[in-house]
Order: C-alpha cells, then sequence, then structure tokens
C-alpha cells in the first residue's frame, strides 16, 4: 500500500500519553529522535487520574535529563524515611541512614503536567482521543500503527513502536499469545484512596497494618494529603462518606496519630484494585513494552511508576544508540534487562503487601507470622537496609 498523504513517517510511535509514553518522547526527543504519542483520552483526563506519589532518585534523574525537573525540585519533599505501624507500635525505616539517599513526594499527576509541558513547548507531536489502535507489522522491519482520530483514519509509518500504553491497552495483546508468558497475582482486596486538602497527620508517610486491615498516610503538599485504606473488592467509592472513612482510617493508625488527623471533604475518592503481573518478553520485533502496558505491582511498595521509568532509561538507552552508532545491543538486551529489575520490583511490592495486609484467608498462624516479620524488621538493622534499599530504588 503506498503511502497517502494523511499518512506521516516517524522514527519511534509510541502508543500511551501517561508518564512512560511522555518520558520517552522527552528524552528521544532531547537526543534529536523524533516520535509520535498516540492517547486514548484528553490531557486532562489523564491528569485527573490520582495515582503515585513518591519517586525514587532514578526518576527524578531522568527527568532531570529530560529537562523537566525544575517543579519538582522547587515542590517535591524529600523525604528520609518512613513509618511503619502495626497496632500501637511504630517504628521508623530511615531511607538515608541505610543508604544515603532519600525518596522525593511529588505526585505521579505533576510529573504528568511537567512532562505535557515540554512536549508542548518542544512542538511535541501528541495525538489525543485515539481511537481503534493497531499496530502493524510489528515484527518486520517496516512497522507501522493505524488509528482514528474522531473519526479520521490514520497512519503513521515507524521504525519502532512503545508499547506504553498501560494495562489495558493494545500493545501487549499485539505479541502473538504464544510468543507471551503471563504471570499474575490478583489480591482479595482493593485500596480505597481519597485526596483531601487538609494538612498530612505526619511529615513522613504511614505504612499501617491493622485488625481492621492496612492504611497509608500520604500526601501531596502541606495542604493536600493522600490516605489509603484497604477495602473489599465489592466496595465502591460511593459506599463510602467522608465520615465513615475517617473514622475507620483513624482505627487503622496508632492513637497519638489519629487524635492529630486533620479531616475534611474529600476531592477525590477513588478504588484501585491491587495485582502483581508480569508479560515476558518486553518485545516483539520492533515492538518494546514498557511501564503499566508489561507489568503491574500492587501500590503499597510505591514501585509501579518507578519501574516505568526504569523501563524508560533501558529503552532510551537502547533507541539513543541504535541511532547514534548504529549497535542493537540495548534493543536486543531491552527485555532482559528490564525484567531483572521488574521482577525484584515485584518481589519487594508482594512481601510488604503481605506484611501490611490482612487476608481474608489468614489463618492465626500467618498472623503470627507477620508480627514477627514486623518485630525483626523492627529490631534489625540489616532488615532495615533492605528494605530501605528497595524503597529507595535498586540500582537501574
Ligand atoms: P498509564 O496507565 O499511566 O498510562 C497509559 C496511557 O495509555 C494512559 O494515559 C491511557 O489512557 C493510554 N492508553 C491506553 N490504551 C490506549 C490505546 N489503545 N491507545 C492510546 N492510548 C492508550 N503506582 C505507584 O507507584 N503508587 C500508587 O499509589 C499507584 N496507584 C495507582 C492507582 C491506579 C488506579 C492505577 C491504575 C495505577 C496506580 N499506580 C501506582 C501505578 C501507576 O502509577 C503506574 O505505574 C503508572 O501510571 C505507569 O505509567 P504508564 O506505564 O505510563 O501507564
Ligand atoms: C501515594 O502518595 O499515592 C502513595 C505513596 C506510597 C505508596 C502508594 C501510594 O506506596
Amino acid at each position: 500500500m503506498g503511502i497517502e498523504e494523511d499518512d506521516v513517517q516517524t522514527q519511534v510511535a509510541i502508543i500511551g500519553g501517561g508518564p512512560s509514553g511522555l518520558l520517552l518522547s522527552q528524552l528521544l526527543h532531547r537526543v534529536g529522535i523524533d516520535s509520535i504519542v498516540l492517547e486514548r483520552k484528553t490531557q486532562d483526563y489523564v491528569l485527573g487520574r490520582i495515582r503515585a506519589g513518591v519517586l525514587e532518585q532514578g526518576l527524578v534523574q531522568l527527568l532531570e535529563q529530560a529537562g523537566c525537573a525544575d517543579r519538582l525540585h522547587a515542590e517535591g519533599y524529600v523525604h528520609h524515611g518512613t513509618l511503619v505501624a502495626y497496632g500501637q507500635e511504630m517504628f521508623r525505616i530511615d531511607f538515608t541512614e541505610h543508604t544515603g539517599t532519600p525518596v522525593i513526594v511529588y505526585g505521579q499527576t505533576e510529573v504528568t503536567r511537567d512532562l505535557y509541558a515540554a512536549r508542548e513547548a518542544a512542538g511535541g507531536a501528541i495525538d489525543y482521543e485515539v481511537d481503534d489502535v493497531v499496530i502493524h507489522g510489528a515484527d518486520s522491519d517496516a512497522p507501522h500503527v493505524t488509528y482514528t482520530v474522531h473519526g479520521e483514519k490514520r497512519r503513521i509509518d515507524c521504525d519502532f513502536i512503545a508499547g506504553c500504553d498501560g494495562f489495558h491497552g493494545v500493545s501487549r495483546q499485539a505479541i502473538p499469545l504464544g510468543l507471551r508468558r503471563e504471570y499474575e497475582k490478583v489480591y482479595p482486596f482493593g485500596w480505597l484512596g481519597i485526596l483531601s486538602e487538609t494538612p498530612p497527620v505526619n511529615h513522613e508517610l504511614i505504612y499501617a497494618n491493622s485488625e481492621r486491615g492496612f492504611a497509608l498516610c500520604s500526601m501531596r503538599n502541606d495542604m493536600l494529603s493522600r490516605y489509603y485504606i484497604q477495602c473489599s473488592l465489592s466496595d465502591k467509592p460511593e459506599d463510602w462518606t467522608d465520615e465513615a472513612f475517617w473514622q475507620e482510617l483513624k482505627r487503622r493508625i496508632p492513637a497519638e496519630q489519629a487524635e492529630k488527623l486533620v479531616t475534611g471533604p474529600s476531592i477525590e475518592k477513588s478504588i484501585a484494585p491491587l495485582r502483581s503481573f508480569v508479560t515476558e518478553p518486553m518485545r516483539w520485533g520492533r515492538l518494546f513494552l514498557c511501564g503499566d502496558a508489561a507489568h503491574i505491582v500492587p501500590p503499597t511498595g510505591a514501585k509501579g511508576l518507578n519501574t516505568a521509568a526504569s523501563d524508560v532509561h533501558y529503552l532510551f538507552n537502547g533507541l539513543r544508540d541504535y541511532y547514534r552508532a548504529g549497535t542493537t545491543d540495548g534493543i536486543d538486551g531491552y527485555s532482559e534487562k528490564a525484567l531483572k529489575r521488574i521482577w525484584k520490583a515485584e518481589r519487594f511490592s508482594w512481601w510488604f503487601s503481605s506484611m501490611m495486609h490482612r487476608y481474608p484467608d489468614q489463618s492465626e498462624f500467618d498472623l503470627k507470622m507477620q508480627v514477627a516479620d514486623l518485630e525483626f524488621l523492627r529490631t534489625n538493622k540489616a532488615a532495615q537496609k533492605a528494605m530501605a534499599e528497595n524503597y529507595v530504588g535498586l540500582p537501574y
């Protein structure tokens, strides 16, 4: 089929305008590699999704490399540790003492906003509200993507395709089932999260294991708090009044914290299901999967956005080397290298979730194991160092 007038060419077609797709597009732009981002939703819709809140140093450095870290450094909060509570007990894991590295608290919404701003400032090509995205010839040397925008058919001829379209996207499904191996664990509970324009209960995060279930006290800034409680999979956000949420949260954190809690109306309320998921391989021909398109973690370890970042780092370096030096080591080694780090993040997220949540089928022995795990973490420096190293982010 010849090139029609409404066909366009680019070097990298990126499906998905979330943090993975935007960060990859911006990094490629900074080294002169052309890309087009296809996003199913509007920019406002993408920015309206409240998700991650904790950034590893690796992601911070990538955003610096992308020229998008000014606001992050001006408004982000440096956290040198976190609190872990069980019942009325509470102890601190000191990231900086054990690793020399803090994390930065800065919402994914703001990261995405900064990336959109950078792409627009650079005249980056982003098509919003696209439909019917189909990947063609991923296993050939001349792949292309077709899609529609408000009913108008489009085609992009490209060298490579980056599938950054999240867990429910089309990219993963483009890899033939016979070539894919999928690993999944679905957790028997969800997280009910709210945003409230109230001062955070503590200046650091509090992860709490209580007999009523898990709770997390987080924040976005001095007057914007983010709280989560473990909830039933049958719950819907509308089942929970603000008052019911606050009362339940107070029951799940130590009394001294509950007494300090400033409550207020929720400005966002949503429920996220929890799953661990990995698809292998993350490459098929000239299609590369990045971020949630390839893997999902329970948010307990704050690894979702941060493993998307390391995927982007590996893929960006591989594509840069291909275009600069004509070498393919980076792109050929992408899947294996990304999966090595992903599986360690999967393990940490699963371990932390197992220690902090109440499971419907838990026996008395299981509960004793949880307390033993928490007591060991509380009293053993090596255990704390291991947790800190995972939380701040293992090396890329
Ligand atoms: P995203 O899903 O963010 O982005 C994919 C983009 O592709 C979306 O904008 C989508 O609209 C678009 N898309 C989908 N199909 C498409 C198609 N066919 N064509 C074009 N575009 C398409 N991580 C944490 O670390 N902490 C958290 O607290 C946390 N909470 C979360 C809560 C929820 C409800 C979810 C779903 C995830 C959460 N995560 C959390 C993980 C989250 O932050 C992801 O790791 C992060 O968004 C990954 O970014 P992307 O890979 O860009 O995927
Ligand atoms: C958040 O602030 O949204 C957040 C922080 C840490 C997590 C999960 C979510 O582990």
